[in-house]
């Protein structure tokens, strides 16, 4: 039976591996990042951001996929691509879309926990190396992706960047509906400051729903983005895991559980 934090048309996390052989393997996405555990890498520095920081872009749209809400972030308005080097990356690679995971209105939903905690909501920007030419291809290659995640903290005062999307939300209600967004912004607002990212966690992992390619750079920063209670409530609230025909499913706890690490190590930058 489907498990609370998947959708209807999925079968629950603990039984991906019998529908994607990657979802049982030894390099899984998501960890638990222990913090006194991490391993200081001096290698990895800055991030250099490309078009993050340009004049507002636009039109964004947004998607209701049945898992998540994303938002396209491939050429948007045809202005250039977003993209990142550095960061001890050693390819650069462009941003395809970013998207959430968030839980229900009593628990958090992060898909990455701190010291064994589930933060309030996680955000996902899937970037993809620039050695491809498609998301198929790059899922084919180890480094193919890099995700760079950041999690949410909750205050009482509405983050005035994420009204655009917030007030998307109730457009997309349905798994299938999508709309392209009234206003333009800059990708950088919906971040913490240009300063606070320096301090991040490193790992080599897979995507968080199969078939789990383990193929992701993942970067887990440090600094939350603050969100209004009101505005994560409407994520919680507003967005359906069915579609707009079928009876209602919310779309609650939309994380997959931490995996095992194995083998792996997590690496925190120096500052
Ligand atoms: C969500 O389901 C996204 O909507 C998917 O995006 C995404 O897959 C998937 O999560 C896994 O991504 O950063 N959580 S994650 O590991 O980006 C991909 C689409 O299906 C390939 C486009
Ligand atoms: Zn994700």
């Amino acid at each position: 039976p489907a498990l609370a934090n998947s959708p209807p048309w999925l079968p629950g996390p603990s039984h991906w591996k019998e529908i994607a052989h990657s979802c049982g393997g030894s390099a899984q996405s998501p960890i638990n990042i222990e913090q006194q555990q991490v391993r200081l890498d001096p290698g990895l520095g800055r991030f250099i951001f490309e078009g993050y920081d340009s004049a507002p872009r636009g039109p964004w749209r947004l998607l209701n996929n049945g898992h998540t809400v994303e938002l396209s972030l491939e050429g948007a308005g045809g202005q250039g691509q977003l993209c990142i080097q550095g960061g001890g990356l050693s390819h650069s690679y462009c941003a395809l879309q970013l998207h959430f995971h968030w839980g229900s209105p009593t628990s958090n939903g992060s898909e990455h926990t701190l010291d064994g905690q589930r933060q309030p909501m996680e955000m996902h920007v899937v970037h993809m190396n620039t050695l491809y030419q498609s998301l198929g291809e790059a899922r084919g290659h180890p480094r193919g992706l890099a995700v760079l995640a950041f999690f949410f903290k909750v205050q009482n005062k509405d983050n005035a960047n994420y009204n655009t999307i917030v007030s998307g939300l109730r457009k997309v209600s349905y798994q299938g509906q999508s709309v392209e967004l009234a206003s333009t912004f800059r990708l950088e607002n919906l971040l913490p400051e240009r300063r606070l990212l320096s301090s991040y966690y490193r790992y080599l992992g897979s995507l968080t729903t199969p078939a789990c390619d383990e193929v992701v750079v993942w970067t887990v920063f440090k600094e939350p983005i603050p969100i209004g209670r009101a505005q994560l409530a409407q994520f919680v609230s507003t967005l359906q895991a069915s579609p707009v025909d079928a009876p209602p499913v919310s779309m609650r706890n939309n994380f997959r559980p931490a995996q095992p690490i194995g083998a792996r190590r997590v690496f925190a930058s120096p500052s």
